[in-house]
């Protein structure tokens, strides 16, 4: 299977995607992949409702990102952004723990607004991404509410309590994700898995940007059935941005790519960087096919680098079986 048989269809990928790791890949595959071919399935287990607004920062966070508007020094929010709103919140004793910049509101609000109005949360992405001018399929995993709760020392907390108001400082004990039992896949999401050649899981945080993904009914199921390549967001012990490394310690695992790998032992392959290549016999006796390359993006052409070379290897993957 080539990715791009005899040159001209390229066949169809989604990518399962959570926060700012996932989303720099996100945009290296849509400057691959024609946009009618690339899906990428959400991670909302970060959704929470603040200061009344239905807020979907993993959504955003990918939505910024593919219209070249994310903030570049955080990977969420906007650039070019203004912080009126929240400094006269702050004024009035309100809530700022959580940093909306003006433009982002706008966002927020308008989310907001169509939900109340009784739309899903795919409609409104949908017609979100066409503001934004996305014409890559953008699917939240579920439209049906799914909170991430992290049990630490401290206790059960929401998951923005513990990654933002905590700043991740309480050990890690376990993962729920209130509501995932009783949700539904978001309409077309099994009918993409279902058409994938290809499903590519992003550097995203396993336990809280990619678990929480794949306890959705129906979608391990809907993997497995499906050829898979993963991306380590561990390198070298540590992830590039983020608590994956912190969370795996406090739970008693050496963070490595080898690690990671054995999160996914469903994973055909599992790309990790040049640093962890020590690993690579492990990873393969996993059963999952390594393949080592540079997968730091630190750049635009990094992203699209790393994007072309996961896709590359499917194809070396496909001959090897
Ligand atoms: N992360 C922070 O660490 N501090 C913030 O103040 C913050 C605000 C914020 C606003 C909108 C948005 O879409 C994301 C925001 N994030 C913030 C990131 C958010 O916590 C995400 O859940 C993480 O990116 C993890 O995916």
């Amino acid at each position: 299977m080539r990715l791009h048989d005899q040159g001209d269809t390229v066949l169809k990928v989604v990518a399962l995607a959570g926060g700012v790791g996932g989303a720099k890949l996100v945009d290296g595959l849509a400057a691959v992949v024609p946009a009618e071919n690339l899906t990428v399935v959400v991670n909302t287990g970060d959704d929470f409702e603040h200061l009344g607004l239905s807020i979907s920062p993993d959504l955003d966070t990918v939505m910024y990102t593919l219209a070249g508007v994310a903030n570049p020094e955080t990977g969420w929010g906007r650039a070019d952004e203004t912080w009126a709103f929240i400094e006269t919140l702050e004024t009035l004793g309100g809530p700022t723990w959580f940093r909306l910049g003006d433009r982002d509101l706008a966002l927020h609000m308008e989310r907001t607004r169509r939900l109340r109005q009784g739309e899903t949360l795919s409609e409104v992405t949908a017609d979100l991404c066409v503001a934004l001018d996305i014409h890559v399929r953008l699917l939240p995993m579920s439209d049906d509410p799914i909170r991430t709760i992290v049990d630490t020392n401290e206790g059960k907390l929401a998951f923005q309590e513990y990654f933002v108001a905590r700043a991740c400082e309480p050990v890690v004990r376990s993962f729920e994700f209130h509501g995932a039992e009783s949700a539904a896949p978001a309409p077309e999401v099994i009918e993409a898995m279902e058409e994938a050649d290809l499903v590519i899981y992003c550097p995203s945080n396993p336990w809280v940007s990619l678990d929480p993904i794949l306890a959705v009914p129906g979608m391990r199921k809907a993997v497995q059935a499906r050829p898979t390549i993963g991306v380590s967001p561990i390198i070298g012990g540590k992830a590039i941005k983020g608590p994956a490394a912190k969370m795996y310690a406090e739970l008693g695992v050496e963070p490595s790519a080898l690690a990671v790998a054995q999160h996914y032992p469903e994973l055909d392959a599992f790309v990790i960087d040049a640093a962890d290549a020590v690993w690579m016999e492990s990873i393969r006796a996993l059963g999952l096919q390594p393949f080592v390359t540079n997968t730091v993006m630190d750049s635009d052409a990094a992203r699209k680098r790393l994007a072309q070379e996961v896709l590359e290897f499917v194809g070396e993957l496909e001959l090897a079986l």
